[in-house]
């Protein structure tokens, strides 16, 4: 084939977009016109990683195309625009997502080819963009996402951290963060927005000026001013048929150098100012599930909240010449607690700046903003101590008083709460040294606060919102998580959206709801031999992976029983393990037993500071090395600890799951994704009824799914009647022996007594039901081995998971939040029933 050349083509006299050709002749050209004249590069002398940059610009300028129009369109019709507020936007690689949106896989595949260069391996070399810890940003990711799919005019807006979430090793069996560097090489997805930078505020001094025939007002004069500079992504749906923009901020001093300083021989001085304003947008804080505390981590959020609302302001003002009818026009939902203090910015823009009457501001306010809480830890609800906020937001800090006062005063007046009923709705902790509650701030600014699952949003009314809920009984609704079927089914397990098409036809790839019509093939045996092959092969592809970095090898047709997540006590790990070494006991001591071969798959990060996690990460590990290591359990049995898991390993391990591990304590789990994602690649869950699980129990069927365990309202009364885990332990031979050899330094010779606390913490509260919890988990896990004998069964099973997780898209999250939270996006996702 002859090899295109590059040639420049005439500039585009116009910037509205013309529809490019997107056969594979047009795209070799466009990719070899960006390997040369952006990259200055040569077919000869390219290496895979400007290959990839190439591609990824190629690609670029499609959904620049889409990307005009649809703003255009957003603009001419006014239509209201969501702005959706997030600390953390997990969204791994794009190239994948935007090619497999814009139809693009086979063409820019072949274009590629033409130069002897393989798409999946370019694929390889993007590196994820790790802007988050877990749920709650993955969960921003797949919503931005589903916003551009279906068509919800958005902007996403965070923080453009330099080093995001840390890369994970495991030295000795323990982990090791190492600082992740995912803008080493640049980032083609991001366009530096230089006009659109902001000054965010800190200290200073707050005065009030009386000018004559002018309401006395408020200035708050900052001693310290640092600039947040725009960097956008355009996020391209479903069809390209929409593309909305994460517009990220990064920090900058206003004077990059003191000149003064330098000149005068203080060379380190006169960085000081830029080092310092850079710091807020450096790192992303690595703790999910408890508050970071520091200094830092306020200013971040509130540089990054000041940023958006300026923004968001301003934008409004090019348009509309009032900020008035602001909430007709914008909806901003805060993404748990994080951007919390944008409510008193919002207000002192309004009020202090715009000159807007304050009763009017709060109306305003509160008709914007909405709120989705993401846990119930108590350990994770943000306060901050007062002489901090004030110290840093002293105007903010007036406003939350302001904000206060009036919430108590209705709350007496109007409702007639007692004292301690106000203490509990108060937004300032005066039990703990006197602290802002972001939680109640957030709540007490919004007009729709959510949880993320129907138990998790039942549970937030009986617990922590309990009193706010009463005072405000309206506010609170339920909005189920979902996941993007495009990442999460199209891109990841392509085999089985073939197989699927084949069966039910294309219609799913554009309503995932389609794929209940796959339930009926449930009991096709030939159907089914297929959807198993499936997963053999992508259960082949992970045992590749595994061998590669673990140097282990895991047998595709053992069962993969997977369990992948945040390292917390309360998602349970560790009574996964326990359990991995009662069945290596029992396979030892019963060797000649027809037992059902098993691979036990673990992955995820600890936050750095949480020692039990850390803990619980280097147990699997020991585990792991002496179970691996031991003849007498014949491959049986195998342990591994996948390092460093992100989205982009997500992506291998949730097709080739045969068990998913979502066995947390009742009432603890909010939600859950990856137990979605799990379920609609057609793995059988092994699950509490926790968070989403309930649901997912609904809709699959309970002949489907394997649930065990002590329900959230036995956890609560196990508590409260004082539960302990040692009369049980005495009562089960397997859990006691397990857990006398993890104690006793069976699996860590060499520092006998590392356990023992970890142990020992089941022995006594048992707070997080392990002990309780373990009996029938071992039983549920037999039943599966069981299952696995009768593969005809076992495989039906698996279809009717995948057929009816079609609800559980993050379409049909974002249409509900659109209906009943934003009233924006277009009529046809407003009436998702
Ligand atoms: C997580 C929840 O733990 C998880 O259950 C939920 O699915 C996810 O949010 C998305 O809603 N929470 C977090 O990641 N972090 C915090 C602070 O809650």
């Amino acid at each position: 084939i002859a090899k295109p050349q590059a040639t420049r083509k005439v500039p585009r006299a116009t910037n509205n977009p013309l529809p490019r050709a997107n056969d594979t002749d047009t795209l070799a050209l466009e990719i070899l016109e960006k390997l040369t004249y952006s990259l200055g590069k040569t077919t000869s002398v390219a290496r895979m990683h400007d290959w990839m940059d190439a591609t990824c610009l190629a690609v670029r300028d499609r959904i620049i195309d889409h990307w005009i129009a649809s703003t255009q369109k957003v603009t001419k019709e006014h239509s209201k625009r969501v702005c959706y507020l997030s600390m953390e936007f997990l969204i791994g690689r794009l190239l994948r997502d935007a090619i497999n949106n814009l139809g693009l896989s086979e063409p820019v595949k072949q274009a590629l080819a033409r130069y002897g260069v393989d798409l999946d391996l370019v694929e390889l070399l993007e590196p994820d963009a790790a802007l988050g810890n877990g749920g709650l940003g993955r969960l921003a990711a797949c919503f931005m996402e589903s916003m551009a799919s279906t068509e919800v005019p958005a902007f996403g807006y965070g923080i453009r951290y330099v080093h995001g979430f840390f890369r994970q090793e495991i030295a000795d069996g323990a982990q090791v963060e190492l600082p992740e560097d995912w803008l080493a090489h640049g980032n083609p997805w991001e366009f530096e927005r230089r006009e659109t930078a902001y000054e965010i505020g800190f200290g200073g001094k707050v005065t009030m000026v009386e000018e004559p025939g002018r309401p006395p007002r408020y200035v708050w004069r900052p001693a310290e001013r640092v600039l947040a500079v725009a960097f956008d992504t355009p996020i391209v749906g479903w069809r390209g048929k929409h593309v909305n923009t994460l517009r990220l901020w990064s920090a900058q001093a206003l004077d990059p150098i003191l000149l003064d300083a330098f000149n005068s021989g203080d060379h380190i001085g006169a960085l000081l100012e830029s080092n310092r304003a850079e710091a807020i947008t450096r790192v992303l804080y690595p703790a999910d599930s408890h508050q970071a505390g520091q200094e830092l981590r306020l200013r971040q959020e509130f540089f990054f909240s000041s940023a958006s609302l300026q923004d968001i302001v301003r934008r409004h003002l090019q348009t509309y010449d009032s900020l008035d009818n602001l909430a007709d026009k914008v909806a901003i939902q805060l993404n748990d607690t994080h951007p919390a203090v944008s409510v008193a910015e919002l207000m002192r823009l309004l009020v202090d700046i715009h000159g807007i009457e304050w009763d009017k501001a709060w109306e305003i306010t509160q008709a914007t903003f909405s709120y989705t809480n993401h846990t119930l830890l108590p350990e994770a609800l943000e306060t901050w101590p007062i002489h901090l906020f004030e110290r840093l937001l002293p105007r903010q800090m007036q406003i939350i008083y302001a904000i206060n006062a009036d919430l108590i005063r209705h709350a007496r007046l109007d409702k007639g709460l007692d004292d301690g009923q106000i203490s509990a709705v108060s937004l300032i902790d005066e039990n703990n040294g006197r602290r802002v509650r972001m939680g109640q701030l957030a709540f007490a600014g919004s007009h729709a606060v959510n949880g993320v699952s129907a138990l998790h949003t039942e549970l937030m009314k009986e617990t922590v919102f309990r009193d706010l809920h009463r005072l405000y009984p309206e506010r609170i609704e339920n909005k189920t998580n979902g996941v993007t079927p495009r990442r999460w089914l199209f891109e990841c397990n392509p085999d089985l959206c073939k197989l699927i098409e084949e069966a039910i036809g294309p219609g799913f790839r554009d309503n995932i709801e389609l794929l209940a019509e796959l339930d009926k093939f449930a009991d096709d045996a030939s159907f089914r031999d297929k959807f198993a092959a499936v997963k053999l092969a992508n259960k082949q592809r992970l045992a590749k992976v595994v061998e590669e970095r673990l140097a282990t090898y895991v047998d595709p047709k053992a069962i993969f029983d997977i369990q992948v997540k945040r390292i917390h006590e309360y998602k349970r790990q560790f009574l996964n393990i326990i359990e991995t070494v009662a069945l290596y006991d029992q396979i030892r001591s019963s060797p000649h037993l027809d037992w059902t071969p098993r691979v036990k798959v673990f992955a995820g990060k600890a936050a750095p500071s949480y020692q039990e996690a850390k803990q619980i990460i280097h147990l699997i590990n020991d585990v792991a090395r002496v179970i691996n290591a031991d003849p007498a359990v014949r491959n049986l049995l195998k342990v591994v600890f996948i390092p460093n898991y992100n989205v982009s390993l997500a992506e291998i391990i949730m097709p080739a799951a045969d068990v998913s591990e979502q066995i947390s304590t009742a009432g603890l789990e909010a939600s859950g994704t990856g137990n979605m994602k799990f379920a609609l690649n057609g793995a059988l869950t092994i699950g509490t009824l926790d968070g989403a699980n309930v649901e997912m129990l609904e809709h699959i069927g309970a002949d489907n799914i394997f649930i065990f365990g002590l329900t959230a309202e036995e956890v609560a009364n196990a508590r409260a009647n004082g539960h302990m885990g040692q009369p049980v332990i005495e009562r089960q031979p397997l859990l006691r022996a397990a857990l006398e050899s993890i104690e006793n330094g069976v699996f860590s010779e060499n520092d006998p007594g590392r356990y023992r606390s970890l142990a020992g913490s089941l022995r006594d509260r048992d707070w997080w039901m392990i002990a309780a919890d373990f009996q029938e988990y071992w039983n549920t896990q037999r039943r599966l081995d069981e299952l696995w004998l009768d593969r005809a069964k076992w495989n039906t099973m698996a279809v009717h998971n995948t057929a009816r997780m079609g609800w559980f898209s993050s379409d049909r999250s974002i249409g509900e939040y659109a209906r009943d939270i934003w009233k924006a996006g277009p009529k046809s996702i407003q009436a998702i029933s």
